[in-house]
């Protein structure tokens, strides 16, 4: 198991079809110690539920990332947990209000722009950062978020969210930058749409899934399975020469043209 030894921490999982769980169950599967965080109280039950189903004892601890001392807190106990050391962070979460999900990007408030940028990119700023000394207690560390195509190309209504993914891909390579010299990588994984609590009550979503499906080289949408596992490779010791990188796992959609 390439992983043994070896422990992470992953943020973003809400149910079981989180793409963060996929990731989790991964890393477990290749031998990996994983600590799970959960936003707040609503979806701490679940979260709960969910871990102990796959082992008595992985560590689940509140973490509402905009909460610089919340952020404190889940890493310290973290560290307890893992005696001092991480070797692995998942950034799996992404948000911005509902009304700046559709309409014109030309309508983007101030605000609704501030909160989508902070919580959906500045975020990877914030938990690397948290997650730092413990990565270099460990000797060096691997980091991976998630992205989406609308980062680069405009995928309509995903809108303020795009922006924020191309800011989350640029914060993934000066990130790589900064940390890499103490052996730190800093990688991302660009998923092709997944029915998750995410895509939930995003309006014509079904028409985003066909559409790829009909054109994307392997003829259908990826799975979360899919994702996990090309995330827990760019974790894993695997990529150790990948670092500030943005890894397409969307079935080939992205290659298209027409
Ligand atoms: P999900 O709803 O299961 O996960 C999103 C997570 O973000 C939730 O666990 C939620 O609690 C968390 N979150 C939101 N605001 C937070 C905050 N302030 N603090 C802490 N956590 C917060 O959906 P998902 O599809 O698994 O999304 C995970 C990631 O994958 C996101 O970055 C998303 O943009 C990305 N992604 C999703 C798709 C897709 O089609 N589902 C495709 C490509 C990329
Ligand atoms: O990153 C995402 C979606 C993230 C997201 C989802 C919501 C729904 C509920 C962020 N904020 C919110 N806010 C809410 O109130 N994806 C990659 C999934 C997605 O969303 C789209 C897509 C795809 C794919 C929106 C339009 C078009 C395609």
């Amino acid at each position: 198991m390439i992983l043994s030894g070896k422990t992470a921490l992953v943020v973003g999982v809400a149910n079981k079809n989180s793409i963060a769980w996929a990731i989790a169950e991964a890393l477990l599967r290749e031998g990996a110690k994983v600590a799970l965080t959960y936003q707040n109280e609503r979806v701490e039950g679940r979260v709960r539920d969910l871990a102990k189903s796959v082992s008595p004892e992985l560590p689940c601890f509140q973490l509402d990332a905009t909460n610089e001392a919340e952020i404190a807190t889940a890493m310290k106990g973290v560290g307890e947990a893992f005696g001092g050391k991480l070797d692995m962070l998942v950034h799996s979460i992404a948000f911005a209000k509902k009304e700046d999900l559709e309409g014109g990007v030309v309508e983007t408030t101030a605000e609704g722009f501030k909160l989508a940028q902070e919580i959906s990119a500045y975020t990877l700023i914030s938990l690397t950062r948290g997650a730092l000394p413990m990565m270099q207690a460990a000797g060096g560390g691997s980091v991976l978020s998630l992205t989406y195509l609308g980062a680069e190309r405009v995928i309509p209504n995903y809108n303020v969210m795009g922006i924020c993914k191309a800011s989350l891909e640029a914060t993934t390579r000066y990130l790589a930058w900064d940390l890499g010299k103490q052996g730190v990588r800093v990688n991302a994984v660009s998923a092709g749409p997944i029915k998750t609590l995410a895509a939930r009550g995003i309006s014509g979503f079904s028409t985003v899934l066909d559409t790829v499906a009909g054109m994307a080289p392997l003829g259908r949408n990826v799975t979360t399975e899919e994702v996990g596992n090309a995330g827990m490779f760019l974790l894993s010791p695997w990529a150790s020469g990948i670092t500030g990188e943005v890894l397409y796992v969307d079935c080939g959609y992205n290659i298209m043209g027409m």
